[in-house]
């Protein structure tokens, strides 16, 4: 097994993973902005078992503007629409009025899919936790310096591809990554670096805590716990016998500890390592020196978590953010590290001159055979030996083909 130590950003603790929770700005109303794009900064209520025409119903959710209004999610419409008249289509009045849809789960579902993804294609371990929110762990991506440029990147691409806003957390873990991408909303983006999880943390009212709602808020309010760090000065004894076990759980949760993994549902669909330059830079020597670096890296988690791909691919981002992709498809499944190489490097060729922000490696289509490790110059299945060679033939210019002849050694 070949040692990763020394590879920019391949995590070995879990103190310093890269945890991103992605949560969409009022997400229900958002989409109806998407299918409705003159409903952009108007307060636009959206609500179950509404329907137009009548009162009936509660919000789901609310615009920020109607927000402005103290509209909120699980208000009786007849609440909603004291504060927000619905607005008539004839008579616009001078008084503030709100849009009032009805849910059309179908649509918010085929938009979820969609950000589902887009994270699912920047990212190989994403867990998807509700309809619009999801955490992804990032911690064999790209390094600490990368995340704030990372999180753009995600942003500007659900926003640029879906027309949706979504708010980005960055953390050691799970719990802070939340609590940070519910600290800036809407269109929010906070990274809490590792050595700042306390200092964060300490000042926060104590219903940014997951799980603290009214209740529970005012219960700690009552015995003069009113932020993160009066709760965590209490100590864990005191919270157990005003909480129970959920009182242990929040004194983790306010010391910024949690442990838990981001466990994705099924195999990753491609593994990829991306890096920043400072400035953008049109050195090619500079740009190629990278890319071996990341190709070396992917190639390296891709044989440690025992996968074989069909694709490489590499993405190249001139500033500010335009991403450019460039994909080269195989003829077969390899685990070939070398190849990755080359193939990147060949596809940057088109993009030589050319100013640059940051450059990524892929590799995708990927298959698990389960230590059946196959290589570029064996493809030995147990009963036949066969060879696949591949022949690199330059086509015109920097195109790359690849072609493979699977050589029966004859039975
Ligand atoms: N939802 C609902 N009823 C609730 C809460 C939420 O139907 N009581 C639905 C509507 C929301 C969606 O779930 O759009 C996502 O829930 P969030 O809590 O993430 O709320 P929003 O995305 O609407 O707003 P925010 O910007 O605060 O994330
Ligand atoms: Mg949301």
């Amino acid at each position: 097994m070949p040692s990763h130590a020394g590879l920019p950003g391949v995590a070995t603790q879990s103190a310093d993973r890269i945890i991103l929770h992605v949560d969409n700005d009022c997400f229900y109303a958002a989409c109806e902005r998407v299918r409705e794009p003159s409903l952009e900064g108007e307060p636009v209520i959206v609500g179950m078992g509404f329907q137009p025409g009548s009162t009936g119903g509660v919000v789901a959710t609310a615009s920020y503007e109607a927000r402005e209004y103290g509209i909120g999610s699980a208000q009786p419409i007849t609440e909603a629409m004291e504060r927000l008249p619905p607005r008539s289509q004839t008579e616009p009045g001078p008084e503030p009025t709100g849009v009032y849809r009805p849910v059309d789960m179908q649509f918010y579902e085929q938009n979820a899919t969609a950000v589902h993804e887009i994270l699912s294609d920047v990212s190989d371990t994403v867990r998807r936790v509700s309809i619009d929110e999801a955490y992804l762990d990032c911690s064999e991506q790209i390094d600490w310096n990368e995340a704030e440029s990372f999180a753009i990147d995600i942003k500007y691409r659900i926003a640029d591809e879906l027309g949706l806003p979504v708010s980005v957390g960055v953390a050691p873990n799970m719990s802070v990554a939340k609590i940070a991408s519910d600290h800036d909303k809407p269109d929010g983006l906070v990274v809490v670096h590792p050595k700042e999880v306390a200092d964060f943390l300490a000042p926060l009212p104590i219903d940014a805590l997951h799980g603290v709602g009214p209740k529970t808020a005012s219960l700690l309010n009552e015995r003069g716990i009113e932020t993160v760090e009066h709760l965590v000065a209490r100590g864990q004894e005191e919270l157990i016998d005003l909480l129970g076990e959920r009182g242990r759980d929040l004194f983790y949760q306010a010391q910024g500890i949690d442990s838990r993994p981001v466990t994705p549902r099924g195999d990753p669909k491609s593994l990829s390592r991306e890096s920043s330059f400072g400035d953008p830079v049109a050195d090619s020597d500079l740009i190629r020196e990278k890319l071996r670096t990341l190709a070396e890296a992917v190639a390296e988690r891709a044989r440690r978590k025992g996968a074989t791909y069909r694709t490489i691919g590499i993405k190249v981002v001139e500033p500010p953010f335009e991403v450019q992709t460039r994909e080269e498809s195989l003829p077969g499944p390899i685990d070939e590290p070398e190849l990755v190489e080359t193939v990147s490097l060949d596809l940057y060729e088109e993009f030589r001159g050319k100013n640059v922000r940051k450059v990524g490696v892929k590799v995708a289509n990927l298959t698990f055979p389960e230590g059946d490790q196959r290589r570029l110059d064996s493809w030995d299945d147990g009963r036949n030996s066969r060879e696949l060679q591949y022949h690199r033939e330059n086509v015109s210019g920097a195109q790359l083909r690849l072609t493979a002849f699977e050589a029966d050694s004859g039975d």
